[in-house]
């Protein structure tokens, strides 16, 4: 560790250089035994649990906790003074490596924690980003959370280096020099729009596959919900598919796309992203925009949360937080209520009954309650506009089977001639049926194209 701070900084100037990504070089790579710190009104140690699950999931082990009951932090060193003596000691008495805030720190805020406790400091946000760091798979995940990194690491350049290289090299090391530090900044910024524009580029391909799926009319719907609640697991049940399920905060990035198909036969896509979290880092947020668009331009969002968990209302409450900030907040949503495997009789009723809106108890894990939320997640969905009545004749089946498909039957009847099928549809699909029709009126045409 003693190096660390050099460290970082060389891999900053490496970026020049090296084509490998600076953040490979810069994530903060979260020791092994961290103390974990937070602040707040009548806070107490079991507060710090979700931290220490998101430390877990960077890999590393909570040695210690200390809470600070306080509203507001200290502007210098965050915590105040007694309590930093706290850590201090919880912190060398344990042989702990780093320690870990559960709030984002300002840039003067860390460098001073660090001098003073001797070890890494890491806030809530460099540790989400270390955790997507580890997660990132595919290109565009690499690159999205890279320039999250970049955009957080960047106002913070100056402090790392004077804080960490003092730390690590001892008396008379000096930090890189103003100029040098400089030239990084220099350095990060052109990264930074390179992957800006690298970005556009990918969210481009995949704009073009999700018009695709828009124009096609087939309802999109996005699951979306806490890490951990059981998203790609629920997406799994319900498409017999294979998303990575663990359990671990942020294990999925990657957004996956799917199509199901509804109790009724109507076809629809269903796709399963990245989680959410409390105090989620807004870095994150934009850097991961085009992956949102998943659910900020469905028809229908598909809530997961965990009902086992003691949070879950503030578990909740941050996921449509989220939603708002992303601009999401208005597209209706079914609230899965998962794991309730886990609940008795009395917890589930009692958990459902806090629930507005249209909801389910589910368990994605026994399959338990699927059917029944995907027939609220189809009674929620916006009906099609248009009714018609068609009259299909023997041997063009095909026709009633895509009506079951990309529209709504109904009823069906059947007579000498052919079958009377009655249907609500869509725009795409009327002009596809229009022969069929024994009830055409222009009207219909002009509302469907009105309202679709
Ligand atoms: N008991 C129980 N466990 C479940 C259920 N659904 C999911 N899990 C478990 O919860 C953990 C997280 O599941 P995931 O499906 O990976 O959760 P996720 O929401 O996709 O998580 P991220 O992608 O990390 O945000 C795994 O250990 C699952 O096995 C359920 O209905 N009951
Ligand atoms: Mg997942």
């Amino acid at each position: 560790m003693s190096d660390d701070g050099r460290g970082r900084a060389r891999g900053v100037h490496q970026a020049t250089t090296l084509e490998s990504p600076l953040a490979a070089t810069w994530r903060p790579r979260v020791p092994e035994k961290a103390v974990l710190v937070g602040i707040g009104r009548g806070i107490d140690e079991s507060d710090l649990d979700e931290l220490a699950a998101l430390a877990d999931s960077a890999g590393a082990t909570t040695v210690a906790r200390v809470v600070q009951t306080r509203q507001e932090p200290n502007p210098a060193t965050f915590i105040g003074k007694g309590k930093l003596e706290d850590v201090h000691r919880a912190v060398h008495g344990t042989g702990a490596e780093a320690v870990i805030l559960d709030d984002e720190l300002s840039p003067g805020q860390l460098r001073n924690l660090e001098e003073r406790l001797k070890v890494k400091v890491i806030d809530r946000t460099a540790l989400i980003l270390d955790i997507f760091a580890l997660h990132a798979r595919s290109r565009e995940g690499k690159a999205q959370v890279e320039l999250a990194q970049l955009n957080y690491l960047l106002p913070r350049l100056r402090g790392w280096g004077e804080a960490m290289s003092r730390l690590g090299a001892g008396i008379g090391t000096r930090g890189p020099g103003e100029t040098k530090l400089e030239v990084d900044r220099q350095h990060i910024r052109r990264r930074i729009s390179k992957l800006r524009k690298d970005l556009k580029d990918l969210a481009r391909t995949r704009d073009v596959k999700r018009s695709g799926r828009e124009r096609s009319g087939v309802p999109q719907i996005a699951i979306a919900g806490y890490t951990n609640a059981g998203k790609s697991t629920l997406m799994n049940a319900l498409t017999r598919s294979d998303v990575l399920v663990a359990n671990q905060l942020f294990a999925t990035l990657d957004p996956t796309v799917r199509r199901i198909e509804l109790p009724s036969g109507r076809a629809a896509t269903i796709s399963d992203t990245v989680g959410f979290v409390s105090k989620l880092p807004h870095e994150l947020v934009e850097a991961f925009r085009s992956t949102l668009e998943e659910v900020t331009r469905a028809t229908l969002i598909l809530h997961v949360a965990d009902a086992s968990s003691p949070d879950l209302p503030s578990q909740i409450d941050a996921v449509r937080t989220v939603l708002h900030e992303i601009g999401a907040s208005r597209i209706r949503e079914v609230v899965a209520l998962n794991k309730v495997d886990l609940l008795s009789e009395h917890e589930r009723a009692r958990a459902l009954s806090r629930l507005d809106g249209a909801a389910a108890a589910v368990s994605a894990l026994t399959g338990e309650g699927l059917d029944e939320l995907m027939e609220v997640v189809e009674a929620a969905l916006p009906r099609f506009p248009v009714e018609v009545t068609l009259l299909v004749p023997y041997g063009r089946e095909e026709v009633t089977a895509m009506l079951y498909r990309d529209a709504e039957v109904v009823s069906e009847l059947a007579r000498d001639d052919g079958t009377i099928v009655q249907a609500r549809v869509g725009e795409r699909t009327l002009a596809a049926i229009q022969d069929f029709r024994i009830d055409t009126s222009p009207d219909d045409v002009e509302r469907a194209a009105d309202l679709v």
